[in-house]
């Protein structure tokens, strides 16, 4: 055991990337099967507040681009659901943990979609949050899940880009559609900041991830990289975010900011966020009226393999 465990860890050090068949203790696999579902759970429920403006999109080409968006939200739970499973998880546990509460999604997901501006926030601040955590995961230790995280990568920066680009538009546009361009980034501004999950000193998992190498920057860097990036954008949007506070500091070259309210933060977590009944009421029912296609794909593949030992 502690030779595995020794030549477990000089991999990591040496940046080899640990595999599915390689050996790992017990507490990375049960570490990474949490995080990694509960990212492919996230991506699965943050398709529901944008598909909610999907038959009212204002115009055919911002119709096309949500609907590709939500598409590829879509995509990034399935490859990070076969990430998880090559951890030996099967992905109807993870999705009945995810039903029955026991695993987490992202707290972004349990706000409303008020209005269209709404479009625009989410691609420039949410999917902004996501870029900076998922750029660090591309060096994540465990391989399936880094190569996931490339592509994931690539689509999710196309997203930001359309996000602040359908702001733009609205904070050139009459004075309606300048107050909800400001309105939406009010609204999404506090909820962003909590993506990158509590504070340093309060982060469960953080000391042993980083270890591990599975984060590679803790939850207070990353999110001040954020921030430090969106204060500088939100200057060519002409609009300014919700925070009196936040301030150039020169001395350590970064934006401070005001306390988040730590207190929303866990209450969403843990269940009671504005949305969080109604996202997993929808997810449930999905899966519920899904089950005749599963129940026919299962048939259809015990026939198919019944023809191939047929005819061997
Ligand atoms: N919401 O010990 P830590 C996206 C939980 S994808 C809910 O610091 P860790 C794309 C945490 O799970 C967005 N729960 O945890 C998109 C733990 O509880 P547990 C998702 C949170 O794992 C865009 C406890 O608090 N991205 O947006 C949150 O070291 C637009 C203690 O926390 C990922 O999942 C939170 N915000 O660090 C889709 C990226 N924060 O599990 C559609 C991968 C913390 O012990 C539209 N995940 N908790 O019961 C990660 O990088 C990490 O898991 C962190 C949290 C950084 C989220």
């Amino acid at each position: 055991m502690m030779q595995h465990e020794q030549l477990f860890q000089s991999k990591i050090d040496q940046e080899v990337k640990i595999e599915p068949l390689d050996w790992m203790p017990d507490a990375y696999r049960k570490n990474l099967v949490r995080q990694i579902s509960q990212h492919a759970h996230s991506e699965i429920v943050g398709m529901l507040p944008e598909g909610n403006w999907i038959t009212r999109a204002p115009s055919l080409k911002r119709k096309a681009i949500l609907l590709a968006k939500v598409q590829d939200e879509a995509g990034h739970g399935l490859y990070l659901y076969s990430a998880a499973e090559t951890l030996g998880t099967s992905r109807d546990q993870m999705i009945e943990d995810l039903h029955s509460g026991k695993a987490k999604y992202s707290s972004i997901f349990n706000y409303p979609t008020l209005t269209w501006a709404d479009m625009g926030a989410i691609g420039w601040l949410v999917d902004g949050a996501a870029i900076l955590n998922q750029v660090m995961l591309c060096r994540t230790s465990y391989g399936p899940y880094a190569r996931a995280m490339v592509r994931i990568c690539k689509e999710e920066s196309f997203h930001q880009r359309q996000g602040f680009e359908s702001l733009l538009v609205l904070s050139k546009g009459t004075e309606t559609q300048k107050q909800m361009c400001q309105d939406a980034i009010n609204r999404w501004w506090w909820p962003s900041l909590m993506m990158f999950g509590p504070k340093d000193a309060d982060s469960t998992h953080s000391d042993q991830s980083m270890k591990w190498k599975i984060k590679r920057k803790s939850n207070d860097e990353l999110r001040q990289q954020f921030i430090d990036m969106i204060a500088g954008q939100v200057k060519l949007l002409g609009m300014t975010l919700p925070d009196p506070d936040l301030k150039w500091n020169e001395e350590r070259k970064h934006y401070d900011f005001g306390e988040i309210d730590w207190e929303e933060f866990w209450a969403v977590v843990k269940g009671n966020g504005p949305c969080n009944k109604e996202r997993l009421a929808a997810r449930k029912k999905a899966w519920d009226d899904g089950a005749w296609v599963r129940e026919a794909a299962k048939v259809y593949a015990e026939k198919q393999s019944k023809k191939i030992l047929k005819s061997a």
